[in-house]
């Protein structure tokens, strides 16, 4: 039976980078679920009789909200639920899943590389019919929605056994558990060889990939160790855990420090790589050699058509405002436009279904093409095993000659974690509030050419988004960015970006801080950061 429920409206519904983020308790007040997922609902026209895709990355109470969201669709009225087996699917999964099945759209629970466990992050996103994040457009009304709803709808059925694959019914609506892995790996299989790849692990090519006891590790195992012939082992913490282990599973230098320190010793593999809690991101380290995300995408970009899905050239490439120039001189090279958005995959969408991008990705460790509409961490690490297949030369020989021919980007964020949100803010509204005059200014060394606060005009839909970070620019061709977080969960974090272009190969084998350090103290001293948030140094470096 379907049940009408009274509610009245939580404060802070509203969708960040990527999707609705809080504390697990926040998400188990009652009716806290119901809200939201209502207002997802009340936001979208026309879903009757629709299918709608349902998945999570596995994280403390995952299967608590997917039995509540099975309930809802039916209740609204959906005709078709596609669920993954254990309420399992990777963001990139899901992503492919909506397309490949014609859905309406999707729900996808996680909140992504955030630590889980009964105190620790949930999240909620709504994914649209081209198997990506909502727009803003959506997000705005859901939150709009939020704020004034009186009711949700709920069927009172039994719960669904997740962990049985095939079909159930919830009221009128179908309930299709299905394989998580299943439809990814066989897109994975049209886009790279396969072939080439297997060769390269039969020849002894070794390699650690670091699960991080989250959704990535069934189907790295299927795809790595099962298709592609890589020794059982290759996969380390691989089995998804509902508190990641007690880590965070966030793929950068300090939550894989392992993994870095693995590779840059002499028991190395040939390539270490790693995924976040919802397996759209990825690391990628060579034996000896990190590879930035803002290279890896340029790296990417240059030799994607070693893959069989790429072969025919990419169209463009969009890269996040903050990500490294690195893609550009790329685009630039091979004639094409490198689009510049801001933070957050949901403004590549536009892009990559108007064709004018094939290739997307952020300095955050994300990185993806037109095969779905989300970021693939999966993915990445195919398309490197497949350019290392190809080009039958190292990690780190591919870095070398990439920057001999490009030139190098050296680049770094700093984040300075769970500062005060007022202090936060005031940071950000000082900075605003001085970049007309920074123009001209010497700093340190170095003067200021320009300075603004990014906006993004999209030119598919001509939607407009403001205030997306403040850039400072100075006459080298260096730059400092400042914004905040839009995942977090606890106080703010102030997230800044630095960067410098070095044309010089024979300049190309500094550490990174100590090539940036002129422009590291400026980034501190110039909004003060100690002074207002009380912090000397950040927490994470990447
Ligand atoms: C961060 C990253 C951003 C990424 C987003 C979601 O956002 O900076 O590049 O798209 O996380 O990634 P923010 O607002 O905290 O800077 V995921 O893998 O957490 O879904
Ligand atoms: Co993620």
């Amino acid at each position: 039976m379907i049940r009408t429920v009274a509610t009245t409206p939580f404060d802070g519904q509203k969708p960040g980078t990527s999707g609705l983020r809080k504390k697990v308790p926040v998400f188990q007040q009652p009716h806290y679920v119901e809200n939201f997922v209502q207002s997802v609902f009340d936001s979208l026209e026309n879903y009757e009789g629709e299918t709608l895709v349902i998945g999570g990355d596995g994280r403390y109470f995952n299967r608590e909200a997917i039995q509540t969201v099975i309930k809802m669709a039916a209740a609204a009225g959906f005709g078709r639920v596609l669920v993954g087996k254990g309420g399992i699917l990777s963001t990139p999964a899901a992503s492919c899943v909506i397309r490949k099945h014609e859905a309406f759209g999707g729900i996808v629970l996680s909140a992504s590389h955030n630590p889980g466990g009964p105190h620790g992050d949930f999240g909620i996103k709504y994914n649209i019919g081209n198997g990506g994040p909502a727009p803003e457009r959506i997000t705005d009304a859901i939150f709009e929605r939020s704020k004034t709803i009186a009711a949700y709808k709920i069927s009172d059925a039994d719960d669904i056994d997740l962990d049985v694959q095939g079909l159930a019914r919830v009221e009128d609506m179908v309930v299709d558990v299905i394989d998580p892995v299943e439809d990814y790996a066989e897109l994975m299989a049209q886009l790279f060889d396969f072939g080439a790849i297997r060769d390269l692990f039969a020849g002894g090519f070794s390699m650690r990939f670091d699960a991080m006891s989250a959704v990535t590790g069934p189907y790295a195992k299927a795809i790595l160790e099962g298709e592609l012939g890589a020794p059982e082992g290759t996969v380390v913490h691989g089995e998804p855990l509902p508190d990641f282990g007690g880590h965070h599973p966030d793929p950068n230098l300090v939550h894989a420090k392992d993994l870095y320190d693995l590779l840059m010793s002499d028991r190395a593999p040939d390539l270490g790589a790693a995924s976040d809690g919802d397996g759209d991101r990825n690391l990628i380290i060579g034996r000896g050699q990190f590879v930035t995300p803002s290279d890896s995408l340029a790296m990417i970009a240059a030799n994607a058509h070693l893959a069989p899905g790429y072969k025919a050239g990419i169209a463009g490439i969009a890269r996040s405002m903050p990500t490294s120039g690195a893609a550009d001189r790329v685009a630039e090279k091979l004639g094409i436009t490198c689009y510049e958005t801001p933070t957050g995959w949901k403004f590549f969408g536009n892009l990559l279904d108007a064709g004018l991008a094939t290739v997307c990705g952020e300095e955050s460790a994300g990185t993806g093409s037109s095969h779905v509409r989300e970021k693939d961490g999966l993915w990445a690490v195919l398309m490197w095993l497949n350019i290392l297949a190809a080009r039958k030369q190292s990690v780190v020989e591919i870095v070398r000659e990439h920057w001999a021919t490009y030139g190098r980007n050296y680049y770094t964020r700093h984040d300075y974690e769970e500062v005060d949100s007022a202090a936060a803010d005031g940071l950000m509204a000082d900075l605003r509030g001085r970049l007309d005059g920074l123009a001209g200014q010497a700093l340190g060394g170095l003067t200021v050419e320009k300075a603004d606060d990014f906006a993004y005009h999209d030119p598919v839909d001509g939607s407009v988004t403001t205030k997306q970070g403040v850039r400072v620019f100075f006459t080298d061709g260096s730059r400092i960015v400042y914004r905040l977080s839009g995942t977090g969960t606890a106080g703010a974090t102030l997230r800044v970006y630095i960067e410098r272009f070095e044309p010089d190969a024979g300049k190309h084998e500094l550490e990174t801080q100590a090539a940036l350090a002129d422009l590291i103290a400026i980034s501190r001293s110039l909004p003060d950061i100690e002074g207002r948030t009380g912090r000397s140094a950040p927490d994470v470096v990447t």
